[in-house]
């Protein structure tokens, strides 16, 4: 069929927008309509031919929402017009990861995943005869994809596609890094590195959690109000505070006897290693935990003293904020309709697919929160 898609042509250059074709679902397969998708920063780190592993041409996209069109042979789990979060990091429940409880990194399509392919090892999608690569596994820059019958989350047909496509990368990294892979408690001090599409999404999961004290921390002062929008309780401008940070955070979350601060859990949501040692070492001696969320640039290094963690810091990491997504993304939507979390305000741009550079540019001008193309 023909289908309307933004094709990242090569590195560097803007998207194009034009009609190709994709092949229907094979077994195990679904084909989704794509509805709404959001613009994510590995969309851009893609696009920009930083990702070493950047395949071209490419369908780019991996937080979108829709609805099942068609299913291929076998599949059992989705039916037509159920509506779906397509998942980059899918859910089969029989491979050894997902068998272990212990991460969330599904292993049944990694390969060909990685390789812009099916699990099959060929693409639905071609322009002019000519293959083009799949993304991540979803390509949600087009209205209509075809994806693995493992990697679609079925939601409730009452949530605004425009809104829970969100779901799909950020507000599940953000939310799922405070309660699956923190699993922060009542009461904690707690400090969020970078106040983007990301950050927020930690702030508004540590309020959920019941968190006592949300430093934000950012360069850009006018990211202090929207912390405070989602519940942040303290703001800290990292470019202010220099070389004092660390100790200044550390000054902050000062209580007992002992006076000796640090935060019970901090989160880096910047993708800059240094900033990763920054939330390392603001976090409490004998049990901080520091969460890694940012993907620093390809080679990029972390540091710090090993004393750090001999001290019984810990230093963790978190994809897709370690959630299950065929478990896991139907509920946080649950959480959207009931108005446990929020998600409205942070979609500060919404755009039609041929504008859908625009987006890369709000984005590079940090005028956006979230940018999302409605189809
Ligand atoms: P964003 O650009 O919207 O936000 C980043 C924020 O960090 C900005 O507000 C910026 O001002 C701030 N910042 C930059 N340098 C800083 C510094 N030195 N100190 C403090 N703050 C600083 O980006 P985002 O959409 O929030 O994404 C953040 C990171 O999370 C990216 O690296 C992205 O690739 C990553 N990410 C990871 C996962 C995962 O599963 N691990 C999922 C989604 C996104
Ligand atoms: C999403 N991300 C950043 C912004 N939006 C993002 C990028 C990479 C990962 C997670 C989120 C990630 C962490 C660990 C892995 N990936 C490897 C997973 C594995 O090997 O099992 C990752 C993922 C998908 C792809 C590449 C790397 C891909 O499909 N190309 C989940
Ligand atoms: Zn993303």
């Amino acid at each position: 069929m023909d289908v309307r898609a933004a094709v990242a042509v090569a590195a560097g250059k803007p998207l194009e927008v034009t009609t190709v074709k994709l092949e229907g679902p094979k077994a195990g397969e679904v084909l989704v309509e794509i509805k709404a998708t959001g613009i994510c920063h590995t969309d851009e780190f893609t696009l920009s031919g930083a990702d070493p592993e950047g395949l071209f041409p490419a369908i780019l996209g991996h937080e979108g929402a829709g609805v099942i069109v068609d299913i291929g042979p076998g599949v059992t789990s989705i039916k037509k017009g159920d509506h779906v979060i397509p998942l980059y990091t899918p859910e089969c429940r029989q491979c050894p990861s997902c068998l272990s409880r212990k991460t969330n990194l599904c292993t049944a399509i990694r390969s060909t995943q990685g390789q812009g392919v099916m699990p099959d090892g060929t693409s639905r999608f071609s322009i002019g005869g000519k293959k083009l690569h799949h993304y991540m596994g979803t390509s949600t820059f087009a209205n209509f994809t075809v994806l693995p019958e493992i990697a679609v989350a079925k939601i409730r047909e009452d949530a605004p596609f425009d809104k829970v496509c969100y779901i799909g990368c950020g507000v599940t990294t953000g939310i799922g890094a405070v309660l699956n892979t923190a699993k922060v408690e009542t009461g904690a001090k707690c400090v969020v590195f970078g106040l983007g599409g990301i950050g927020l999404n930690v702030i508004q999961g540590l309020r959920l959690a019941g968190a006592s004290m949300i430093i934000g921390v950012d360069i850009n002062d006018s990211k202090k109000s929207w912390g405070e929008r989602f519940g942040m309780t303290h703001f800290v401008n990292a470019t202010q505070a220099g070389n004092d940070l660390v100790p200044h955070l550390v000054n902050m979350t000062k209580s007992g006897a002992d006076q000796i601060g640090g935060a019970d859990y901090t989160f880096d949501c910047t993708g800059n290693v240094k900033v990763m040692r920054q939330a390392l070492e603001a976090s409490h001696r004998g049990w901080g935990q520091s969460i890694i969320i940012g993907v620093a640039p390809a080679g990029a290094e972390i540091a710090t003293r090993p004393f750090q963690l001999v001290t019984g810091r810990t230093w963790k990491g978190t994809a897709f904020g370690g959630a299950r997504g065929r478990t896991d993304v139907p509920t946080i939507v649950d959480w959207y309709m009931d108005g446990k979390i929020e998600i409205d305000p942070m979609i500060t741009h919404t755009m039609p697919l041929p504008d859908i550079n625009k987006a890369f540019d709000l984005m590079h001008e940090g005028k956006s929160i979230r940018s999302v193309v409605i189809f």
